[in-house]
């Protein structure tokens, strides 16, 4: 059987870099299909050199797929993805509507890859929050070398994490602050332009919000359960990015050197480090890249074992899309999924074709 892709959401901005990531990755599927609401039926979306209509969701036969890469919010996914699981499609959900059930893996593959294996239960595997995903790849090294107790983590989070509206508010709000007719603000509760604002997603009932709670959850899950953290998640006027100024607590001392040499072995992270005027990365240099950036590693001497670092990510690549596919790369290494062309003989065929 082939390997027949669906992307759900295909018209949004982490279902555009979905469909981009799976053509830069040459991902093996046999087909790609981009399927969105009714709204966006006809819809035109670009994967490689090829452009692909968009497909009614209401529409689709699930039992002709195999995976479905969702990207289409909590409703969306609490309403599709049982029904294309239990159509023998396997789901990967961007939505956090399943990351806490204990029947779906949350899975980053530089973390936790072995997870992954409880997906049979449900069909389902989730895939974090954006600001979770980069931050796990930074702790992971860390944590197997150290054991981290504590982690405090302050989010500089771009307008992409609301979706394409956050950033239209941001660039008409921009435009119109210089012509004193700045629309007022709709998608965020405060002015967003030349603003940071310390809200992101609802409050909960400890004056959390459920951002912050996301990442300390979401962490526990994917690391360790036994990782204390505690996040102030912000929204600032960047477009596409976020940064993170993590300090954690270790049980193990490690020092900025030591931590340095580590996260640079270490899959998915590139350390660019050094105290001079651009020895470190900005969220505008990392738009478009795979990596997560590690910068300004320092020591914390005001706690016994403590390390401070910068950390930053394509909220919609790490964040999303690529985590998204690498999800999918790991459902083929281990077997999961089986694309003819990597089936025995298919290259053969291919020569004699
Ligand atoms: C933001 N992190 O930047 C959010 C977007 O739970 O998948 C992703 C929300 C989520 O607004």
């Amino acid at each position: 059987m082939a390997l027949r892709v669906a992307v759900l959401g295909a018209t949004g901005n982490v279902g555009r870099e979905m469909m981009n990531i799976l053509d830069e990755r040459k991902f093996p599927a046999d087909s790609v299909t981009a399927v969105a609401s009714r709204r966006s039926k006809g819809s035109e979306v670009s994967y490689g050199d090829k452009i692909l209509k968009c497909v009614d969701i209401e529409q689709v036969d699930w039992s002709q797929f195999d995976l479905c890469l969702m990207s289409a919010g909590g409703s969306v996914a609490k309403e599709w993805a049982p029904k294309i699981a239990k159509a023998g499609c396997i789901v990967v959900d961007n939505s956090s509507h399943f990351r806490m059930d204990p029947d779906v893996p949350l899975i980053v593959p530089e973390v936790n890859a072995d997870a992954i294996e409880g997906y049979t239960k449900r069909n389902i595997i989730a895939n974090p929050n954006c600001s979770t995903a980069q931050l796990v790849v930074a702790l992971k090294p860390l944590h197997d070398a150290a054991g981290i107790e504590r982690v405090v983590v302050s989010t500089y989070q771009s307008v992409s994490g609301s979706g394409k509206a956050g950033m239209d508010e941001l660039w008409n709000q921009t435009k119109g602050i210089y012509v004193n007719d700045a629309p007022t603000p709709d998608q965020y509760t405060k002015q967003i332009a030349f603003n940071v604002i310390p809200h992101i997603d609802v409050f909960m009932e400890d004056g959390f919000t459920k951002e912050e709670w996301k990442m300390s959850s979401e962490t526990k899950k994917i690391l360790d359960p036994k990782i204390k953290l505690t996040a102030t998640c912000v929204r600032v006027p960047t477009f596409v990015g976020h940064a993170e100024a993590v300090n954690i607590e270790t049980s193990k001392p490690l020092s900025a050197k030591k931590a340095r040499a580590i996260l640079k072995e270490a899959d998915g992270i590139v350390v660019v480090d050094s105290p001079e005027d651009d020895g470190y990365i900005t969220p505008v240099e990392c738009v478009g890249e795979w990596a997560t950036f590690i910068s300004r590693i320092r020591e914390d001497v005001t706690v016994e074992n403590g390390l401070a670092f910068w950390c930053v990510s394509d909220n919609l690549r790490k964040g999303a899309a690529l985590n998204a596919v690498q999800i999918a790369e790991l459902l083929v290494e281990r077997g999961a999924l089986k694309p003819d062309s990597l089936k025995p003989g298919a290259l053969n065929d291919e020569i004699t074709a």
